[in-house]
């Protein structure tokens, strides 16, 4: 059952791609499985993450992106993290390519995915999503995420390229800005460049990153960009192309991998046991006195705790 799916994944078929990516997002028992199966089939793709405050224009910067991959015959994969505005189809720039709901074959496949009810396993989710779309054959997939919160950072680690949108604002514009989101970008998108503020923004962020990345071997590039009319676009490409050459010389792309998968191992191996945690064997009787002492102040929570690993460790021994 699972491996038609996985076939007709390998085969190009955005159905399959669909249905896999649900039995992801629900932490269906297959999912071990499913990935067993499409990871020899993966790491071709390019994958490029946008993110920024609310409202900036990433998705109408993605849009764009969308519509000159399409325009290289590029297959295009996007996954829309808790995105609440939706996606256009490239109609931005006129229609000489109509994307309709982006149905059929035309060589973009959108998903979008919640974070709603999904505190702590979106990362896993997203991440299985990504896998999906690069064993679907996608050259590129992109990634929307709102950077507002841990998790939003957590997933833009997942991918090889970080454009962080941003848009004039009134006052101190880079003090504003939030400092987890300065430090992941390798490019940075400030749209909105027909409002007003927009030059200050430019080039005050300009000199900021010449400040914080002097001694750096990548130094952030800047682009000023008008999505809704389409401006900056192409320099925003390049700058994202241009990332990806420099993470392809002196092998940075695999270094940086690397450490994804990494972390996605230690997520993984310590999801395994906080989900067996309640299922080990010495485990009902002793919680609960151990509950009891910590509860009646014999036993502090940390001293719990020890006690508590030194009996996994114990128990790991056995096996
Ligand atoms: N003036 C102006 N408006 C823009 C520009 N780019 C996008 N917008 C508008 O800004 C609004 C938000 O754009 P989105 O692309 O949905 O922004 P987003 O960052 O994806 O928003 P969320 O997903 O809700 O966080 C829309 O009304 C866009 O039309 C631009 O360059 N200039
Ligand atoms: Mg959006």
């Amino acid at each position: 059952m699972t491996t038609d799916w996985v076939e007709r994944l390998l085969g190009g078929d955005e159905l399959a791609a669909s249905k896999l990516i649900s039995l992801v997002e629900n932490k269906s028992p297959q999912v071990p499985e499913i990935m067993r199966q499409i990871h020899p089939h993966t790491g071709s793709a390019a994958i490029l993450g946008f993110t920024g405050p609310p409202g900036v224009g990433k998705s109408s910067l993605v849009d764009q992106f969308i519509y000159i991959a399409c325009a290289k015959n590029l297959r295009v994969g996007v996954l829309a993290i808790d995105a609440s505005s939706p996606y256009t189809g490239g109609a931005l720039l006129g229609d000489r390519i109509r994307f309709g709901d982006y149905s059929g074959n035309d060589g973009v496949y959108i998903r979008s995915m919640g974070t709603r009810g999904h505190l702590g396993g979106l990362a896993q989710a997203s991440r299985g999503a990504i896998r999906i779309l690069d064993a679907l054959g996608c050259d590129l997939v992109l990634v929307e995420t709102v950077g507002v919160g841990q998790i939003e950072l957590d997933i833009v680690k997942e991918v090889d390229t970080v454009v962080v949108v941003t848009m004039p604002g009134s006052g101190d514009y880079v003090q504003t800005m939030k400092a987890g989101i300065m430090e992941i970008a390798d490019v940075f998108a400030v749209n909105k460049s027909d409002l007003p503020g927009a030059d200050l923004a430019y080039s005050e962020l300009v000199r900021f990153l010449h400040m914080a990345h002097k001694d750096s071997a990548w130094l952030p590039q800047v682009v000023s960009t008008c999505a809704t009319k389409g401006e900056g676009l192409k320099e925003l490409w390049t700058a994202a192309e241009a990332h990806r050459e420099f993470l392809l010389q002196e092998d940075r792309i695999s270094r940086r991998r690397k450490e994804q998968v990494k972390g996605e191992i230690e997520d993984l191996v310590l999801c395994r046991l906080k989900d067996d945690f309640w299922n080990i064997g010495w485990h009902g009787q002793r919680i609960q006195e151990v509950i009891d002492k910590v509860y009646a102040r014999e036993l502090d929570l940390y001293s719990a705790r020890d006690e508590i690993v030194a009996q996994i460790v114990e128990e790991i021994k056995k096996i």
